[in-house]
């Protein structure tokens, strides 16, 4: 056995271990610039303001640390990182969505995006990381912050983000639009867009 027995049932069907992340994106990796970095969160929030938030009062959000296997749709896994950084959960708190908010829709630099239902970002081991194993992300992993939603596959967590947006109907992402399974549940093996159900996600 390649690895311990105990992976076995912890390994989403289909998937095998891999020991470390791989550099794994779409497009160039983007230059950090903290003088006019911020993070946005708009949409349908609940004041129907847009806020942003500069990387200095970013950096002053709580945070927690989540230990958290990660899966992604190209059939590798990876047990066991760490991940610390601010849960969503403080985001959704210091600027909630409007009561009638189903979606959100986490936005990246050079427009990457994924959608996801707002359960599932407010997931307790949602966070918006900034360090991997002990370490500051580094710029293609991420560099400075990153979604990680641990029950999804890995695409619904944009590296370098930069947005959320608070969505009243659901809407595809990147890579939702372009094949990938609405709702990216890896247990149930959620990969491609041909295996949806009625009511799995907009029409195509
Ligand atoms: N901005 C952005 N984030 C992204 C991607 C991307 O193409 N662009 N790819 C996703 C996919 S498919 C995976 S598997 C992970 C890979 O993370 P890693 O490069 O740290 O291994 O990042 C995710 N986040
Ligand atoms: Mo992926």
């Amino acid at each position: 056995m390649a690895f311990p027995a105990e992976a076995a049932d912890r390994l989403p069907p289909g998937q095998r271990v891999q020991q470390q992340l791989p550099v794994l994106h779409y497009g160039p990796v983007p230059k950090f610039r903290p003088q006019t970095w911020d993070l946005r969160v708009f949409g349908a929030t609940k004041t129907g303001e847009e806020f942003a938030i500069n990387w200095a009062d970013f950096q002053r959000l709580p945070r927690v640390t989540v230990r958290a296997d990660f899966h992604c749709v190209t059939k590798f896994s990876v047990l066991d990182n760490e991940w610390h950084g601010i849960p969503t959960s403080v985001i959704l708190r210091e600027v909630p969505p409007a009561p009638n908010v189903t979606h959100v829709m986490v936005w990246a630099e050079y427009g990457y995006s994924a959608n996801m239902r707002l359960a599932d970002f407010a997931s307790p081991n949602s966070l918006l990381a900034t360090h991997h194993n002990g370490e500051q992300l580094t710029p293609e992993h991420g560099f400075p912050v990153r979604l990680i939603v641990p029950h999804l596959y890995a695409w619904k967590g944009p590296k370098w983000v930069r947005g959320i947006e608070y969505l009243t109907e659901d809407r595809r992402g990147f890579w939702e639009e372009r094949g990938y399974h609405n709702l990216a549940d890896p247990w149930k093996e959620q990969r491609y867009s041909y295996q949806e159900e009625p009511g799995d996600g907009p029409e195509l």
